[in-house]
C-alpha cells in the first residue's frame, strides 16, 4: 500500500519509450512562443485519479490563424450536420453555390425513403439561391423568397428549411422575416437558421443552432401518440454508412419503439411529436445534447447517454435501456437478442484479434467518434496511443461534471441559449423521484456523460483540435499502425506510408454500429493494418542505396 502511494506521487507515464511530456514539447517547438503556449492548454497528457477526474484540457476556443486545422464553419455543423439528413425537407442555402453544393451528400449520411406517392426523399437534390453580386450589393431577401416559392411549386413539400452562410450575416438578409412572410403566404412550415458559417469558433455552434431552431419550431407541433411499447428517441446518430438501419434492426429485435431519430434516416413528422417519447437516448453528446435538456425541462422526457460503436458497448446499452423501463420481459427479450448476437462476433473479434493485438491507433475525429471507437479499437487488442476531438467541449473531454466550471467566452456567448420552461399543458415526467432515484441505485446514469479521458490510458496525449504539423510530428515519433480522421488528412497521412480510415465518411464502408457493424470494422481494420501495401511505398532504391549507386553508374 505505502509503494503504492509513493509510487503516485513520483509517477512520471511512458509512450512507448518516449515521455509524453517531451513528446508534448517536440510538437510545439516550432510554433512562436505564443502560439506555443496557447496550444499547450490543448495537448494534455492524460492521468485519471483514483476518484476518475482528469486534467483541464482547453477545448471550443479559436483555431490560431496560420495553423491548418480540419474544423468546419457553424453552416456545416448546422445545415450538413443536424437537419440535412432529414429527408422530407427542403433544406435551402441561401448563399454563394459553394455552401450549397460542397455539403451536398459529401457525409454519407443514408436514408430509406416511404417509396409510396407522396414519400418525399430531397437529399438527392442540392438546393440553394446561389447568390451573385448582385444580391450582395442589393441585398438578397427577394431571390430568397423567389427560391422557396420556387422550391414549393416544384416539390410541394411540408416543410422548407433556410440556412444562412457567411455573406447573409455581413449584408443582413433577414432569412427569419423571409421565413414567415412565406410561411404565411404557403401555409407550410417554413423556418431559418441564423447558421453564418463564422458564427462560434466551429460546426459546434452550429449544433446549437440547429437543436434550438428544431425545438423552437417543428419539436411538440404534433401530439400523437406512435402505437407500440417502450418508446425510444435516438439523439445524435446520422445514419453514416447505415449506422442507423442496423440499431433500429436490433431496436425492432428487441421490442422497443423507436418515435425519431435525430437525425439518421429521418423524417420531419418524427420530430414534430418526438416530445411523446418516455426516454431520449444520446448517441453523439456533442452535437445534439440540447435538445435532450430542453426536452427534459419542457416535457419531462428523461435521457441517457448509451454508445452503439463496440460490440460490448451496444450490448450494455441495449440492457440500460430496458432497465429504464423496468419490465421483466422487456429485459429478458433483451438478453435473448444479445445471447443470439454476442458469441459469434466474439468469436470473430478472437479470430481476428491474433493478428491485430498490440497494434496501435491514433484517431482525431469530430466531437465524439474519438472516444467511442476507441472501443472497437480495445475489442481488437489494439492500444490507442493518442486521440482527439475536432471541436468537442469540455464535458466531451472531462465529464459532464465539469459543465459548472466552463468558462462562457464571447464566442459562445454569441450562439443563442433558450430559455425553455416547463409546458403548462404538456409536461409529464415519465418517472418520479423516487423511481429515478432507485433506477441510478441500478446504474441507470441519467443525463450523465463520464468523457473520453476517463477511459483512456494513463500517458496517452489527448489532443484538441490538431493541427497538420503535430499530426506529421506524431507520425514520425510513433508511426501508428493506423491513423483515424477524414478526407482533408488521408491522403496527407496515406504519404507517410500509415494507412488512414475515414471515421467522418467511413470511406465506402459501414454500418460499424451495433453487432453487424462492429464485425463490418474488425474486418476492415484487420485488412488495413495487415496490408502489404505500405511497404511498397518506397522506390527498391530507396531503400537500398547500392542499388541507386548502380542504376547511376549505367
Ligand atoms: Fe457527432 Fe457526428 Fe461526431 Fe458531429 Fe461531424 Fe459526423 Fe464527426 Mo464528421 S455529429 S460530433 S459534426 S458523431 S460529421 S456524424 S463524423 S465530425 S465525430
Amino acid at each position: 500500500m505505502a509503494k503504492a502511494v509513493a509510487d503516485k506521487t513520483t509517477e512520471t507515464f511512458d509512450l512507448e519509450g518516449l515521455n509524453p511530456e517531451e513528446v508534448k514539447s517536440k510538437m510545439l517547438l516550432k510554433y512562436p512562443p505564443k502560439v506555443a503556449r496557447k496550444r499547450a492548454k490543448q495537448i494534455v497528457v492524460n492521468k485519471v485519479g483514483d476518484d476518475g477526474s482528469v486534467p483541464v484540457i482547453g477545448s471550443n476556443v479559436r483555431t490560431v490563424p496560420g495553423l491548418i486545422s480540419q474544423r468546419g464553419c457553424c453552416y456545416a455543423g448546422c445545415k450538413g450536420v443536424v437537419l440535412g439528413p432529414t429527408r422530407d425537407i427542403v433544406n435551402i442555402t441561401h448563399g454563394p453555390v459553394g455552401c450549397g453544393y460542397y455539403s451536398w451528400l459529401t457525409r454519407r449520411n443514408q436514408t430509406d425513403p416511404d417509396t409510396s406517392e407522396d414519400g418525399h426523399n430531397f437529399m438527392t437534390y442540392c438546393f440553394t439561391t446561389d447568390m451573385q453580386d448582385e444580391e450582395i450589393i442589393f441585398g438578397g431577401e427577394k431571390k430568397l423568397a423567389q427560391a422557396i416559392q420556387e422550391a414549393y411549386d416544384n416539390f410541394h413539400p411540408k416543410a422548407i428549411a433556410v440556412f444562412a452562410t457567411c455573406p447573409v450575416g455581413l449584408i443582413g438578409d433577414d432569412v427569419h422575416a423571409v421565413c414567415r412572410e412565406m410561411k404565411e403566404k404557403l401555409g407550410i412550415n417554413v423556418f431559418g437558421f441564423s447558421c453564418e458559417g463564422y458564427k462560434g469558433v466551429s460546426q459546434s455552434a452550429g449544433h446549437h443552432i440547429a437543436n434550438n431552431g428544431i425545438f423552437t419550431h417543428v419539436v411538440g407541433t404534433d401530439d400523437t401518440i406512435k402505437e407500440g411499447d417502450f418508446r425510444i428517441n435516438m439523439l445524435g446518430e446520422y445514419n453514416i454508412g447505415g449506422d442507423a438501419f442496423e440499431i433500429e434492426r436490433l431496436f425492432d429485435l428487441c421490442g422497443f419503439t423507436l418515435v425519431s431519430t435525430y437525425s439518421g434516416n429521418s423524417s420531419i413528422e418524427e420530430f414534430a411529436n418526438s416530445h411523446t417519447a418516455d426516454l431520449n437516448l444520446i448517441m453523439c453528446h456533442r452535437s445534439i445534447n440540447y435538445v435532450a435538456e430542453m426536452m427534459e425541462k419542457k416535457y419531462g422526457v428523461p435521457w441517457i447517454k448509451i454508445n452503439f460503436i463496440g460490440a460490448e458497448a451496444t450490448a450494455k446499452s441495449l440492457r440500460k435501456i430496458a432497465a429504464y423501463f423496468e419490465d421483466d420481459r422487456l429485459m429478458e427479450r433483451v438478453e435473448e437478442v444479445i445471447a443470439a448476437e454476442l458469441p459469434e462476433i466474439e468469436k470473430t473479434a478472437a479470430e481476428i484479434r491474433t493478428r491485430t493485438e498490440g497494434k496501435r491507433a491514433m484517431l482525431f475525429v469530430g466531437g465524439s467518434r474519438a472516444h467511442h471507437y476507441q472501443e472497437l479499437f480495445a475489442e481488437l487488442g489494439m492500444k490507442t496511443l493518442s486521440a482527439g476531438y475536432e471541436f468537442a467541449h469540455r464535458d466531451d473531454y472531462e465529464g459532464r461534471k465539469v459543465l459548472p466550471d466552463i468558462k462562457v467566452d464571447a464566442d459562445s456567448r454569441n450562439i443563442e441559449e433558450l430559455h425553455i420552461e416547463a409546458d403548462p399543458d404538456k409536461f409529464n415526467p415519465r418517472k418520479t423521484e423516487a423511481q429515478l432515484k432507485s433506477l441510478e441505485d441500478k446504474g441507470v446514469d441519467f443525463a450523465g456523460y463520464e468523457g473520453m479521458m476517463p477511459e483512456m490510458e494513463n500517458g496517452a496525449l489527448v489532443i484538441d483540435d490538431i493541427s497538420q504539423h503535430e499530426t506529421e510530428k506524431m507520425i514520425a515519433m510513433f508511426k501508428p499502425d493506423i491513423f483515424c480522421a477524414g478526407i482533408k488528412e488521408k491522403y496527407a497521412v496515406q504519404k507517410h506510408g500509415v494507412p488512414l480510415k475515414q471515421l467522418h465518411s467511413y470511406d465506402y464502408g459501414g454500418p460499424y454500429a451495433g453487432f453487424r457493424g462492429a464485425v463490418n470494422f474488425y474486418k476492415e481494420i484487420d485488412r488495413m493494418v495487415n496490408s502489404q501495401v505500405w511497404d511498397y511505398l518506397k522506390a527498391p532504391w530507396q531503400k537500398s542505396p547500392e542499388l541507386a549507386a548502380r542504376y547511376g553508374s549505367e
